[in-house]
């Protein structure tokens, strides 16, 4: 019995030093852009990020497993000691033959037996535990073991084929619900100006509007601090049910602002942490070309209940605050791309990537605050206003709880009344 539990303990150590030093290998410290986004998949960032949030735990699932099953090893090599002497003591009292001692030895070999009989009783209860935890821990790596042979099965599907995408394509939504689309969801569009097909979140609404999704925030579950590729590639997680967050990326909001010469309207809508809604629309919004730093730029405040924040907002600190707060015409920057009007580093400070000034009265993608309020000790480091702003709604130190920043032509947004068009946000923003 001893010698199999050795066996099987020994066969675990050596599976689990394997299989422990595979897992430590695979790490991946460094995310790389390697793939489009937009195929409702992860971007190889995303999975990368994934990864790193559970390698931490298995690592130490892994380190108290070894450790548990060097222990078993160690008492069942007691175990086998303790019985071997047992035996070798016993033979003894066989052999001696002398018949004076003998009763007085008798005696104390009765004493023996009835000791050692308790230690083996001692002992066959802890090997029977001790092969209770083994066969616990079989279990268990035969779950974990199924679990990633359904985690390979799937990552070997195409992502196509897991998620549903409508069949319609167009040059953006607008053209996809033309085509005849009535569902909200995932599409392919190409404008004229890329290259490539890419993936969209289309709101579609009962008056046969589409809406293209460039950006939205919901639960504070994607980190928007990114880098300029990252916010030129774009990142976070498309969905087909509008679950999710994101950053369409400036390439694609770029080649959607600019390939026709239709006016577009970007539409904001804000929700804040008592379920509250408001919006504002922005006429002829263009994003520029990387080479222009992706210059943000609007013809004017189309309307909208939440304010202008967009043109900037006097804070009451200096005669300046408003000019040096407004958005239109400004170049992205990003903490690793300065683009500002500012000594400093705007996108630095406030840990987001946007049409920085020196440095900003709306800040769509800044740090998410669960409950809203927060204080310049909760902005960390810098201490400024990095939160989700809208300042014309509510003022800096408060952050909103979901955003959506989407696009629609300028001949489709007041079709059913210019109100109509803010989103029914189906539940997403009531408690
Ligand atoms: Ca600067």
């Amino acid at each position: 019995m001893a010698p199999s539990l050795l066996t099987t303990a020994g066969g675990l150590l050596l599976l689990f030093s394997f299989s422990s030093a595979q897992i430590r290998g695979d790490n991946i410290q460094e995310c790389r852009l390697n793939d489009g986004f937009g195929k409702y998949c992860p971007t190889t960032c995303g999975v990368a990020d994934y990864m790193q949030t559970y390698t931490e735990t298995v690592d130490r699932d892994l380190d108290s497993l070894l450790r548990e099953l060097e222990t078993i090893a160690n008492l069942t090599r007691g175990a086998e000691e303790t019985i071997t002497y047992m035996k070798d003591t016993a033979v003894a009292h066989q052999k001696s033959s002398d018949p004076d001692v003998h009763f007085k030895k008798s005696t104390s070999i009765l004493d023996d037996v009835v000791r050692f009989q308790k230690t083996i009783t001692a002992q066959e209860r802890q090997i029977f535990e001790l092969q209770n935890v083994i066969s616990s821990n079989d279990r268990r790596m035969a779950d974990l073991k199924q679990l990633s042979n359904q985690l390979q099965q799937k990552c070997n599907e195409p992502c196509r084929d897991t998620v549903g995408i409508q069949p319609t394509t167009g040059t953006d939504c607008q053209d996809v619900a033309n085509k005849g689309a009535t569902t909200s969801g995932l599409y392919y569009v190409k404008p004229i100006k890329s290259t490539e097909q890419f993936l969209v979140y289309c709101e579609i609404d009962s008056f046969g509007r589409g809406f293209t999704v460039i950006q939205r925030r919901r639960d504070g579950s994607l980190d928007f601090h990114k880098n300029w590729v990252q916010y030129k590639e774009g990142f976070g997680y498309l969905s087909p049910d509008d679950t999710t967050e994101f950053w369409l990326g400036n390439e694609k909001i770029h080649a959607l602002t600019t390939s026709t010469n239709f006016p577009t309207v970007l539409r904001i809508e804000l929700v804040d942490w008592d379920g509250n809604k408001r919006y504002a629309d922005y006429n002829m919004f263009r994003v520029g070309p990387e080479i222009d730093m992706y210059r943000m730029t609007y013809g004017f405040y189309f309307g909208g209940d939440a304010g202008d924040a967009f043109d900037g907002f006097d804070f009451g600190e200096d005669p300046s605050d408003k000019f040096y707060t407004a958005h239109n015409g400004m170049q992205f920057s990003t903490f690793d791309k300065d683009n500002d009007k500012y000594d400093g580093n705007c996108a630095q400070q406030d840990g987001s990537g946007w049409w920085m000034n020196r440095c900003h009265a709306a800040h769509l993608n800044g740090k998410y605050y669960q409950g809203g309020r927060y204080t310049e000790k909760d902005a960390g480091e810098y201490g400024f206003d990095n939160g989700i702003i809208w300042v014309t709604w509510h003022n800096r130190w408060y952050s909103l709880k979901e955003t959506t920043m989407k696009l629609i032509p300028l001949s489709r947004i007041t079709t059913g009344g210019q109100q109509a068009g803010v989103k029914q946000f189906g539940g997403l923003g009531d408690a």
